[in-house]
This record gives C-alpha cells, sequence and structure tokens, in this order.
C-alpha cells in the first residue's frame, strides 16, 4: 500500500495544472465520419465498430495515412496558448492502429503508412521543449483489430479469444515500449475498464514498477465501482464519464475528459463547437468542485487541428492568461454555491476567486450562506487588484459585495476575496 505522500507528490502537479488537452488522431480521421457514401452516426473514432468494417477493409486506410501538415510543436503551441498545462494522446484506440513506433505489430504508423513517421515520439519531444507534461491514451480492453483483443465480433469468434494472453504478450509489452521509449510519460489513460479486478491490479503493479510517476486513470477499472466514484478502481484519479461535470464538489482527484464538439476523432461534418464562453465556465465549474478538465481535439488526417477548434482554445487561453491564477493550482472553496447560482468559487487557503458569470443587475453581489465558511478580510477585481469593492454581511449570513456597473468580463468576471485567517480547502 503506498504512503499517501507518494500519492500526494505524483499528483501534485496534476492538481496544480487543472486543464489539459486530449488528443483523438487515427486512421478513423480518414473516413471522418463516412464509410462507403454514407454518414455513420455516432462518435467518428468508432467508425469501425459502427460501420461493421471487417479488418481488412480497415487495414487499407494505413497505405492513405500520410498527415503531411503534422507539426508536433505546433500543436504544442496551441495547447500552451490555450492555457493547457498536459496533452494526452491515442498511442492506440479501440481500432488497434498503433500510432507510434512498436515491435509487436506492423500494424503502426511508422511501418504501415507511406508518412513513416513516429508523431509521438516527435510530439514528447515538443512537449519536453514547451514544459508541457505528456500522457498517452491506450486502450487496453477493445481491440478490433487483435483477435485476442475484445470487441470485433464480426470478424472473430469471441469465444476462441484469449484476452489473458492479449494482456501479458501484446497490452503488456506495447505499454513498455511506451513507457520507455517517449520519455517520462506523465499519464497512462486507460479506458473501457480492465476485464477483471486481478488482471487491472496486474497492469497497475506493471506500470507502477516501470514508471512509479506516472500517473494512471480511472478507466484502468479493478476496484468498486460505486456511485460517488464510478471510474476510479485501481487508478490515481476518477475518471467521470464523457462530458460528464458532477453537480457537487468532489473531495478527491477527477478529470472530466470532453470533446469541443460531438466526437473525439475527427468527423468532417460535425461542426458543433462548444463556444469559448462555455469551456471557460466549464473549466471554472469544474476546478471549483475540485476536478481537471481534459478537453479533446480531433486533427484531420492531414494533421491539422481543426481551425474552429484551435479559435475557441485561443480564446480560452486569453481568458486565462488574465484569470489563471483563480484555476491553476485552485480548488474547491469551503462553502457550497448553489447550482443554478450566476457564479461559482475555486479557493486556495486565504483566497477565495468567486467567479461571476451573471453580473448582478443592482451592483450588489450575493454570496449565499458564507459566514462561518470563509473569513473575507479585502475584496477586489482580480484583474484590477487595486480596486478595493465595499462587502457586508447580510441576513442569514450570505455576504453581499458591492459591485461596479459594468463586468470586466462577459464570460466570467472574478473577484478575488482575500481572507483573515485562512482556512483548510476542500481541494
Ligand atoms: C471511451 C471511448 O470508447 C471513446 O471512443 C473515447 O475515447 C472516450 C474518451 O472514451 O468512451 C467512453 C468510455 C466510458 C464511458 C463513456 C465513454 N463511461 O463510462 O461513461
Amino acid at each position: 500500500m503506498e504512503t499517501l505522500h507518494i500519492q500526494g507528490d505524483r499528483m501534485a502537479w496534476w492538481r496544480e495544472a487543472r486543464f489539459g488537452m486530449f488528443i483523438h488522431w487515427g486512421l478513423y480521421a480518414i473516413p471522418a465520419g463516412v464509410w462507403e457514401g454514407r454518414c455513420i452516426p455516432g462518435i467518428g473514432e468508432w467508425i469501425m465498430y459502427n460501420a461493421r468494417i471487417p479488418v481488412k477493409e480497415y487495414e487499407k486506410l494505413a497505405k492513405r495515412f500520410n498527415p503531411f501538415k503534422f507539426d508536433a510543436k505546433e500543436w504544442v503551441r496551441i495547447a500552451k496558448m490555450a492555457g493547457m498545462k498536459y496533452i494526452v494522446i491515442t498511442a492506440k484506440h479501440h481500432d488497434g492502429f498503433c500510432m507510434f513506433d512498436t515491435d509487436l505489430t506492423d500494424y503502426n504508423i511508422v511501418k504501415a503508412t507511406p508518412f513513416g513517421r513516429d508523431p509521438l515520439k516527435e510530439l514528447s519531444e515538443a512537449c519536453r521543449e514547451e514544459g508541457l507534461r505528456l500522457g498517452f491514451y491506450y486502450s487496453q480492453t477493445l481491440d478490433w483489430h487483435h483477435p485476442d483483443g475484445m470487441g470485433n465480433f464480426w470478424d472473430y469468434d469471441l469465444s476462441k479469444q484469449e484476452f489473458t494472453r492479449y494482456l501479458r504478450e501484446y497490452v503488456k509489452p506495447q505499454l513498455e515500449e511506451l513507457l520507455r521509449n517517449y520519455g517520462p510519460i506523465a499519464i497512462l489513460w486507460f479506458d473501457i475498464t480492465t476485464p477483471t479486478p486481478e488482471l487491472a491490479r496486474e497492469l497497475k503493479d506493471f506500470v507502477r514498477r516501470l514508471s512509479p510517476e506516472t500517473i494512471i486513470s480511472g478507466r484502468i477499472g479493478g476496484g468498486l465501482r460505486t456511485p460517488s466514484t464510478p471510474f476510479k478502481g485501481l487508478g490515481d484519479y476518477i475518471t467521470m464519464g464523457d462530458n460528464q461535470i458532477p453537480d457537487r464538489r468532489i473531495d478527491d482527484d477527477w478529470e472530466v475528459p470532453m470533446t469541443l464538439n460531438d466526437t473525439w476523432g475527427y468527423k468532417s461534418y460535425d461542426h458543433n463547437w462548444k463556444t469559448p464562453g462555455r469551456i471557460v465556465q466549464m473549466l471554472v465549474d469544474i476546478v471549483s468542485k475540485g476536478g481537471n478538465l481534459l478537453l479533446n481535439v480531433g486533427p484531420t488526417a492531414e494533421g491539422e487541428i481543426p481551425k474552429p477548434s484551435v479559435d475557441v482554445l485561443l480564446e480560452v487561453g486569453r481568458w486565462l492568461k488574465n484569470n489563471g491564477e483563480s484555476i491553476y493550482g485552485a480548488g474547491a472553496a469551503p462553502l457550497d454555491v448553489p447550482i443554478d447560482g450566476p457564479y461559482r468559487c475555486t479557493y486556495k487557503p486565504g483566497m477565495v476567486y468567486l467567479h461571476v458569470f451573471g453580473w448582478p443587475w443592482d451592483g450588489r453581489l450575493r454570496v449565499f450562506g458564507a459566514k462561518g465558511r470563509i473569513e473575507p478580510r479585502s475584496a477586489s477585481l482580480l484583474r484590477e487588484p487595486s480596486t478595493t469593492l465595499p462587502w457586508e454581511w447580510e441576513g442569514e449570513g450570505d455576504l453581499v459585495i458591492r459591485v461596479p456597473e459594468k463586468a470586466l468580463d462577459s464570460i466570467d468576471t472574478v473577484i478575488i476575496l482575500k481572507e483573515g485567517m485562512p482556512k483548510k480547502g476542500l481541494a
């Protein structure tokens, strides 16, 4: 059993980071949601499953994969300008295609495509140069290409599959390649929980032995799933359901994986982009409950992050450039906020950050039930610290702050309350 301080040390950078980039990139970017002239419903990276594409047909995509516009430095620059502190990219998704140079199969981007380069190697170098941490998404359970991987019932007789052999003779050696050949790997993002607790434990022990610092996501499985911790199991943090933000504070490490539109892998006709304002307010909402946001981009078959994604990310980055102090290293405040309230609170010991989404029409911002939970000494605008704001207690313990007529930021104006005596936050 690990001591808490080891776990605390492992998670320290992750709790500071709060905001990361998810990247779903693979052969599925070529069909981009269309197969044999038909739009295939569902998320783009599931097209092989949703269209029941035979392995022999799907494999042909590899010969067409030449992402000549791929530029690892550009992707890292975009992540950095967006205010993201870590990147998690698909090394192998459920389709079984390996986006890295592996000795376990030739079904990989270096050996099977005209591109012939290892994008994960280039990305690891670019991340190291720019000070971003890099993690790999790895589908340890579903593998529609490998006969012993799970999920491909249209090509293989699943009664003949040897999953344990797949895990021990294929998955584990590939994880060893990823952990040994790409520099320090900050996160292994497992998915679709490992079928048995015993195999999940075997996988976790294997990763811990090879790379004790590597954080393991909750979908490794292997633990008791309870309503409040749906996907932590043997992981180092809870992985929430896709795009699922909990409705309350969770006193544990947890992360929301989120799409920018409605698909992880690129789909040519999914233009349903979330706005920068929505992303900022969801990031704030997540951090105010003690979590991290892992926000996805789905690059094209040419190797570019779609421009609408970049536009949203850069706008989010501009907000973070002015207000990042209230996000990075912040967590849940020691007070409850009404779920439909026009504000959220993030917290660092001695500092309460009030994120005001709906500016009060009467110039009086009411913070419900704050008495006895926070000890404000002063109030000011985060972006204009010299502007002190008068405040008073009112009613049953509400804090009422008099604010200027106009908000500084239409998405989220941050007010900072400096406390007299720092209290232990719940983060
Ligand atoms: C999984 C993948 O199937 C999907 O393609 C994508 O990579 C996503 C990030 O992860 O999808 C899931 C897995 C688990 C849940 C939801 C979607 N879940 O448990 O709620």
